[in-house]
């Protein structure tokens, strides 16, 4: 039997205690398992552990000694089973039962006020309030049931999440079972009870996985949000018991499950039962403590070692925030204080050229890679030229970067002060760096552009826009791919792809080498999944291959207009500059752009084989049958349609069918904004302009009846929401 010499008095059992269980196996491994979710509750919940790693580990392997002599005590609770299970080909679909709401945010502190003064408002009085750093992870739901940990559920659209149990039972801060011992509260404690938090990785860790895929050729997480959510979807849960994940909890799905009245008390509450809770919160009672909270979180930022991307400041009292209730996407009684996008500076060690798909030569800052809101950046556009010398940046500048909305790095300027004094302003390559034909600046254009019908790197960009999201949409088809293909000479033009066998992707070299010097090859299972999104590609809207041409001004919303007019391409290819312009909102430089295109043999070409290798080339002729009920009205839609599953595209195709318009931005003249899951800045617009706006249930309606809610209804959907 293992010795447990240095086991202090803080265990929960003395040495005697758990050498009389030994008479008794069952007894005894009961003792083990409290007695190790004691000390890891000790460790990883309150980081204060009050014995050594060896006396742990030697508890756990009596621990499993045991269990493996008595396998009639087995119980998946046990903190031996921590990894174990299956995920089967795809994580499970999980329905809350109660929706994982978003939050609304505060971009400053102005909004902040403004959230805090509808709250004194809405309630009659300033009231407690609590304030919590807002972690950036991956929100999960944690059931137990009769004290057991029994499911594991991603957020999702919030409404529908994944089933990540067997990897989230490898997480050690998440208790396997609820510490039991003293706590009280539990309304029904063999009943369900749902708690909800964040799972994140530390800095340090997200750094230490970053390094070691460097190292092994794969590809590096962008910041450690993605790290935790990508590590929860591990098939394998060995590699998420590998990654050091953590968590804070914070919430109770349904306050009625225990007796605490508010916030405040439910983050005690869930301290006792064992999870970890996020030491840094406070409960305030006024504006100005919340303003200092936010202060202090803002300047403690960079030393805590995990990101946080706010502050959630939440009304304390249960009670009040039932008083406040919902909106459709977030409770009305928090919000989540946006810290400033964080600035850093580094060096600006070159000004590179990118060439795109219509040949347009962007600038693109080279820098010193640095940390910016928890991602590397390395690398930033600088627009064109006329952005550089505004902006004054030059090879050799200390800039200043950040990110805008936390996601696209920009580079600021520069700070005059450090400039070396021979740095020279940037000026336009006269050539094109891809294939080194002469560059032309359009009068009146910013841009400079080579027009060569060669070049190797305008054909990688149409062909990555040909595969894009907002056209073909061939999944997993992304630029190293694309890239390779192209270099291997064996994607040329869009139609190309359709030509592609299985094995030709499997083969393909990555570019990637393993350890042994070997190169990496794409490999079966990509490939097969390559080639269905190839094939499911074929059958979207005439609409999207249009758009996915690539056609000089041929946007989303032309192509679809001028589908609406030439619902075949043989018709298009046919019409006159004259025919074309008098599709509504096809103006005469679009008119003989298109027509140019559909004059040129080498696209003539392309257009005749996709057409033969089986992509949709037409529109399915639109029925008359179908009544124009929508006819004079102009819809918007914003945020995922999670309910039907429609892609925005489908729904607007839907409402098109009935006469209606569909535009992508909101202005007075909208008739009604569909918001869906997620929905931002539009539904903002939306209530400021007094537009009326619509749930995708009410959407669902309109295409059920064909009639389209009256103005009254409409806004009182707005308001209700
Ligand atoms: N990320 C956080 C955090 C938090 C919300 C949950 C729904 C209603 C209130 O640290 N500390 N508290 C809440 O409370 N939410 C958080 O994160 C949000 C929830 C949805 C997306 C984010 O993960």
């Amino acid at each position: 039997m293992a010795n447990h010499q240095d086991i202090q008095e803080e265990s929960l059992f003395s040495a005697d205690e758990l050498a009389a269980a030994t008479s008794d196996a069952g007894a005894r491994i009961e003792a083990l398992r409290r007695e190790i979710e004691h000390h890891t509750y000790l460790y990883y919940a309150l980081d204060a552990p009050v014995i050594s790693d060896a006396a742990f580990d030697s508890l756990m392997r009596e621990l499993r000694e045991l269990e493996v002599a008595h396998p009639e005590f087995r119980d998946p609770s046990s903190p031996t089973q921590r990894v174990g299970g299956y995920v089967g080909e795809q994580f499970a679909p999980v329905v809350h039962e109660q929706r994982m709401y978003s939050l609304d945010n505060a971009m400053d502190l102005d909004e902040l006020d403004a959230w805090l003064e509808r709250t004194k408002e809405a309630l009659g009085r300033e009231v407690p309030l609590v304030c919590e750093l807002k972690i950036d992870g991956s929100s999960i739901a944690l059931t137990y049931e009769n004290g057991v940990l029994v499911r594991a559920a991603t957020r999702g659209d919030g409404t529908t999440g994944e089933d990540v149990t067997v990897n989230v039972r490898t997480v050690r801060d998440v208790p396997l079972r609820l510490r039991t011992e003293g706590l009280s509260g539990l309304e029904n404690p063999a009943a369900a009870i749902e708690l909800r938090g964040e799972v994140y990785m530390p800095k340090a860790s997200f750094e230490a996985l970053n390094a070691a895929a460097e190292e092994n050729g794969r590809a590096p997480f962008a910041n450690p949000r993605n790290a935790a959510a990508g590590s929860l979807r591990q098939k394998d849960p060995k590699v998420t018991q590998g990654r050091d994940l953590s968590t804070f909890v914070y919430a109770v799905a349904d306050e009625r499950a225990l007796k605490a009245s508010g916030q405040w008390e439910l983050l005690e509450w869930l301290r006792q039962a064992g999870f970890h809770v996020n030491p840094d919160v406070r409960r305030c009672e006024t504006a100005a403590e919340v303003h200092a909270f936010c202060e202090e979180a803002l300047r403690r930022r960079e030393t805590l070692p995990y990101e946080i991307d706010g502050v959630v400041v939440k009304v304390d009292a249960f009670a009040l925030q039932a008083e406040m209730g919902f909106t459709a996407r977030a409770p009305r009684w928090a919000i989540a204080f946006k810290f400033p996008p964080e600035e850093k500076t580094t060096l600006l060690r070159d000004i590179t050229v990118q060439v795109g798909r219509t040949g347009v030569l962007t600038p693109v800052a080279e820098l010193d890679p640095v940390v910016v809101a928890g991602s590397t950046v390395a690398r930033a556009t600088l627009h064109n030229l006329d952005e550089v010398h505004r902006k004054d940046v030059r090879v050799g500048d200390t800039v200043i970067v950040r990110k805008a909305g936390d996601v696209i790095p920009e580079v600021l300027g520069p700070v005059a002060s450090l400039r070396p004094a021979d740095a020279q302003p940037w000026r336009m390559p006269t050539t094109c760096p891809s294939c080194g034909a002469p560059v032309v600046r359009e009068e009146g254009e910013a841009a400079f552009r080579c027009i060569s019908i060669d070049c190797p790197a305008q054909a990688l960009e149409r062909l990555l826009h040909w595969a894009s999201r907002g056209a073909m949409d061939i999944e997993g088809m992304g630029e190293e791919i694309v890239a390779r293909l192209v270099e291997s000479g064996r994607l040329t033009d869009v139609a190309d792809y359709y030509s592609l066998t299985e094995y030709e992707l499997s083969t393909l070299e990555t570019g990637r080498e393993k350890k042994d010097g070997t190169p990496v090859h794409l490999g079966p299972t990509i490939a097969a999944k390559l080639i269905a999104a190839i094939e499911a590609s074929k059958a979207r809207p005439f609409a999207r291959a249009l758009f996915g041409l690539g056609i000089r001004h041929v946007g989303k919303t032309t192509a679809e207009q001028i589908v609406a007019k030439f619902p075949t391409v043989e018709a298009l290819a046919e019409a006159s500059v004259e025919d074309l312009t008098e599709i509504d909102g096809v103006g005469g430089i679009v008119a003989a752009s298109v027509h140019s295109f559909f004059q040129t043999p080498a696209n003539q070409e392309v257009v005749h084989r996709l057409k033969y290798l089986g992509v949709a080339m037409a529109e399915e002729a639109p029925s008359e049958e179908v009544p124009q009920t929508l006819a004079g009205l102009t819809f918007v839609l914003t945020g995922s349609l999670v309910e039907s599953g429609m892609t925005r595209d489908e729904a607007g195709a839907r409402l098109k069918a009935r006469g209606a318009k569909v535009s992508g931005s909101v202005s007075k003249k909208t008739s009604f904004v569909i918001c869906g899951e997620a929905a931002g800045g539009k539904y903002d617009k939306a209530v400021s302009l007094g537009v009326p706006v619509l749930t995708e249930q009410d959407f669902l309606r309109i295409l059920e009846t064909g009639e389209a809610p009256g103005a009254d209804e409409a806004a009182g959907a707005a308001t209700t929401e």
